[in-house]
């Protein structure tokens, strides 16, 4: 029997939408490309809405310009995910040539949304800022201003009484790496919690966070850049209130409280695994810093099947360290333990689920182990 597929309509027009449409003619093959970042080259995240689907058919798209993005070599081994109700995400098959990225959708509904990771959204960062700062011992410190003027709020969970530690974590700098933002939410998940092991790191040291670094290039579906398409993960020796506001706040704040450990939070694009960054490029790495960071790592590994020490960045030489890096400016200014932790686009392959591959709720989970990581380890910062 043969069906006729009737005419898709493709939509982004919403938070951290992109995508740009090529060809809706054949409804069992879109061609599509992805937009840059505004005043960027930069570009790789995608989500856009499909509606027209014939449930009961296989719908493919294709990304035609997926070989010229900016991590081209990460479309192997990777699934898009795809939702009918913007909650349950799941990967879908997924093929790269080296040309265009093409995944197709056995459809059930007849509408679906497709992103490069499920994404986290302004509205539900507005809910989670709202969700913290009701938490008992939780405030909203300061409000920093990104580019266009969207709020940048840091918070902190603790008095700021002297002698306390003070444990920064910030997330997506890139904005298209929205694991970032779902692993602070389930930090936060835990703050609420206040189990035993947020009570013992509370008594001895200060939460500060800062749950989105970057919402004018999240809300605008870009990979890397914010609104003046400048990368804020180089912008940490030069940060100007003009083109790098966020960056400039968070330094801001930074001074003036103080930073006992500092995590920056990413995702990767090519690697399938969960793993961190350290500083061992710094001028001022020590001894003291490369035993802190195997601690964390060691007590991480122990805590979660969901992290890894064996794939990861490529070690900096001695001295040869990016310092435009937060990771790398912080821990040398404040000579103390910090690190990038990725989490993958795909999967974690020491432990995969072929439903999900990384998702937002492993991201969440994966905050949980790191918060009793650090809370075994207040005593050792200093
Ligand atoms: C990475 S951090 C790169 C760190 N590299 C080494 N060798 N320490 C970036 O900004 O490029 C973080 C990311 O984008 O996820
Ligand atoms: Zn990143």
């Amino acid at each position: 029997m043969t069906v006729t597929l009737s005419p898709l309509t493709l939509d982004c027009d919403f938070d951290a939408g992109n995508i740009q449409v090529l060809d809706t003619r054949d409804p069992g093959r879109t061609r599509l490309a992805i937009r840059a970042d505004t005043h960027s080259d930069h570009f790789q995240w995608f989500h856009f809405k499909a509606s027209g689907l014939t449930p009961g058919q296989i719908h493919a798209f294709s990304l035609d310009n997926a070989g010229k993005s900016s991590y081209n070599k990460a479309w192997s081994g990777y699934q898009a995910v795809a939702s009918y109700d913007q909650r349950q995400w799941f990967r879908i098959p997924t093929r790269f040539d080296g040309q265009a990225l093409v995944f197709e959708l056995y459809a059930q509904h007849a509408q679906a949304w497709f992103a490069y990771f499920e994404p986290y959204s302004r509205a539900r960062h507005n809910q989670l800022i709202e969700r913290a700062r009701q938490i008992p011992g939780v405030e909203l410190l300061a409000t920093g201003r990104s580019v266009e003027g969207r709020d940048i709020a840091l918070l902190r969970a603790g008095d700021g009484a002297p002698g306390k530690r003070k444990i920064w974590l910030i997330a997506q700098q890139h904005p298209g790496e929205h694991m970032a933002e779902w692993f602070l939410e389930g930090l936060i998940d835990r703050l609420q919690a206040n189990d035993a092991a947020v009570r013992q790191l509370l008594a001895s040291a200060d939460l500060y966070l800062i749950p989105n670094m970057n919402p004018d290039g999240a809300f605008r579906g870009h990979l890397r850049t914010n609104f003046n398409g400048k990368d804020l993960n180089r912008a940490w020796q030069d940060a100007s209130i003009e083109h790098t506001p966020e960056v400039f706040f968070a330094q801001t704040q930074m001074k003036q409280q103080g930073v006992d450990l500092f995590l920056d939070v990413h995702g990767d694009e090519e690697i399938p695994f969960v793993f961190t960054a350290g500083c061992e490029g710094n001028p001022g790495y020590t001894p003291r810093l490369a035993a802190l960071e195997n601690t964390f790592r060691t007590t991480l590994c122990s805590l979660t099947a969901d992290f890894q020490t064996t794939h990861g960045y490529p070690l900096d030489a001695p001295g040869k360290a990016n310092m435009a890096l937060a990771c790398n400016a912080v821990g040398e200014a404040h000579d103390c333990l910090s690190l990038t932790l990725e989490m993958p686009f795909k999967d974690h392959d020491d432990a995969p689920n072929a439903v999900t591959g990384w998702s937002a709720e492993r991201s969440r989970a994966l905050a949980g182990a790191v918060l009793e990581t650090v809370a075994t380890m207040v005593a050792q910062l200093r």
